[in-house]
């Protein structure tokens, strides 16, 4: 802890305070003086504290540090920090567990949010992933249900398996990501033990207007590395902050941990044809068809020097892009583009982004004043409002989005590929014997407080489909017929 022993101690106000230790009382004994202000102030603003915690990623811990440019990829995207190698980047990540509460346990079986804000000269990009390159949904309109079966029963308070399950079940396109989650993935060693994954389709553009998508991938340098169930659990209950601290102390001991940024890019054209929906984000592409390409490096080198302000309130938001990066029709993000600044507004408040942590360093100028906690000069006399005669700042038709055709009907409609089982099988039969077995014990482990058979037997057909050996496996871990 940082001391500061000549300070005078001060209201909120800036008055000296002289007593800290006793409240001001009608005699030595008596009741307590409303005209201790002092004391009325102390007590309000405890009761104050919190802001609401995140409703999915409330417990996460974050690192200041940069990216660089190892690679000239200036022919696929015109992103100003992208424009030449050797260009340096500042940007603050939180890494984070989805379903606890803000202080639950680190070592947990859960995806890990991955949520990077590049501190751009053209504004601030954030690129808001999970550990994991898929997800168990694809349309946003299921991801309120989907997360009701993650969090506590509404009655008993408790976990739900019942819930979980039910939900997997009814949900195939889940199949692929709950076989990463209960792979030995599921529960990574340290939160720089792992992968990064943007998991959406994005659109990169071209100084030309030429666009591609892409996808994100974040390789760490540290090596995958797991944790053991039994250890994992001990953990949880010994240190339940154990990747919050390992990732403090790693970066205060200068062990800086660093990934390796690639990208997966499609031309524009190949998504009519791919032989699955490119922008479904229950899929990955294949690196044979698309393989990765080097883009640079990131760099965590600097703890935050104070966790609520710099973690807690930091907004990140998939809909924060700059020139030459752009959204995909994918079902999620487009979803996501809505729910994340929605969030802030609500957590953080208005003025969000005038936080320092948030703040871009790139100049701010826009018409948008007042709201609760204006801290800042508020455009001062500046001309408010568009269009005026007052030289105002003015729009640059150059960073328009890119035009992107479209047709058909407005309705809602499902994704018309249903193959939910041909990825969680390819990757089934890409484990070892060993880490088969660990999946299936974990599934197993998972899966035996259900309650109702009816859920099983609908999940095991499931795993059934994607490789008959994993459906044979979990049916008898379980007890359960295998299917037919
Ligand atoms: Fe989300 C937080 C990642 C789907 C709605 N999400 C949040 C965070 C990460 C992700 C890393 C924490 C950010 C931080 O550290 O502050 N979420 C994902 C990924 C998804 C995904 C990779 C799918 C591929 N999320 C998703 C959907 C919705 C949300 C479909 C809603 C339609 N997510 C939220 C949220 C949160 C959030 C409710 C909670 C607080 C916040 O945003 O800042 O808006």
């Amino acid at each position: 802890m940082s001391t500061n022993s000549d300070k005078r101690l001060t209201t909120g106000w800036g008055a000296p305070v002289g007593d800290n230790q006793n409240s001001m009382t009608a005699g030595a004994r008596g009741p307590t003086l409303i005209q201790d202000v002092h004391l009325l102030e102390k007590l309000a603003h405890f009761n104050r504290e919190r802001v609401p915690e995140r409703v999915v990623h409330a417990k996460g811990a974050g690192a200041h540090g940069y990216f660089e440019v190892t690679n000239d990829l200036t022919k696929y995207t015109k992103a100003a920090f992208l424009s030449e190698v050797g260009k340096r980047t500042p940007l603050f990540v939180r890494f984070s567990t989805v379903a606890g509460e803000l202080g639950s346990a680190d070592t947990v079986r859960d995806p890990r949010g991955f949520a990077v804000k590049f501190y751009t000269e053209e504004g601030n990009y954030d690129l808001v992933g999970n550990n994991t390159p898929v997800f168990f949904i694809r349309d946003a309109i299921k991801f309120p249900d989907f997360i009701h079966t993650q969090k506590r029963h509404p009655q008993t308070h408790l976990k739900n398996p019942n819930a979980v399950w039910d939900f997997w079940s009814l949900s195939p396109e889940s199949l692929h990501q709950v076989t990463i989650l209960m792979s030995d993935r599921g529960i990574p060693a340290t939160y720089r033990h792992m992968h990064g994954f943007g998991s959406h389709t994005f659109k990169w553009v071209n100084a030309e207007g030429r666009a591609v998508w892409v996808k994100y991938h974040f390789k760490t340098e540290q090596g995958i590395r797991n944790l053991d169930v039994d250890l994992a659990a001990k953990l949880a209950g010994e240190n339940p902050d154990y990747h919050t601290e390992d990732l403090f102390n790693a970066i205060a001991g200068g062990d800086y941990p660093s990934w390796k940024l690639c990208v997966q890019i499609m031309p524009i054209e190949d998504a009519d044809t791919y032989r699955f929906d490119p922008f479904d984000v229950t899929k990955v592409w294949s690196q044979k068809d698309y393989p990765l390409i080097e883009v640079g490096r990131m760099v965590l080198d600097r703890n935050p020097d104070n966790y609520f302000a710099e973690v807690e309130q930091a907004t990140f938001s998939p809909g924060s892009f700059v020139p030459g990066i752009e959204a995909s029709p994918d079902k999620m993000l487009q979803g996501r583009l809505f729910a994340y600044s929605d969030a802030h507004r609500y957590r953080v408040g208005a003025n969000h982004n005038a936080l320092p942590i948030n703040r871009p360093k790139a100049e701010v100028n826009n018409y948008q004043r007042d709201g609760s906690m204006r801290f800042d000069g508020n455009g001062g006399g500046s001309v408010y409002y568009e269009p005026n005669s007052y030289g105002g700042p003015k729009q640059s038709p150059e960073h328009k989005t890119s035009p992107y055709p479209v047709s058909g009907s407005a309705d809602s409609v499902a994704y018309d590929h249903d193959d939910h089982y041909t990825q969680p099988g390819d990757l089934y039969r890409l484990l070892s014997e060993d880490e088969r077995a660990r999946l299936v014990r974990n599934i197993v482990a998972a899966m035996k407080p259900v309650e109702k058979d009816e859920i099983k037997l609908r999940q095991i057909a499931h795993f059934y489909k994607a490789d008959p050996d994993y459906g044979r496996r979990v049916a008898e871990g379980l007890g359960l017929p295998v299917p037919q």
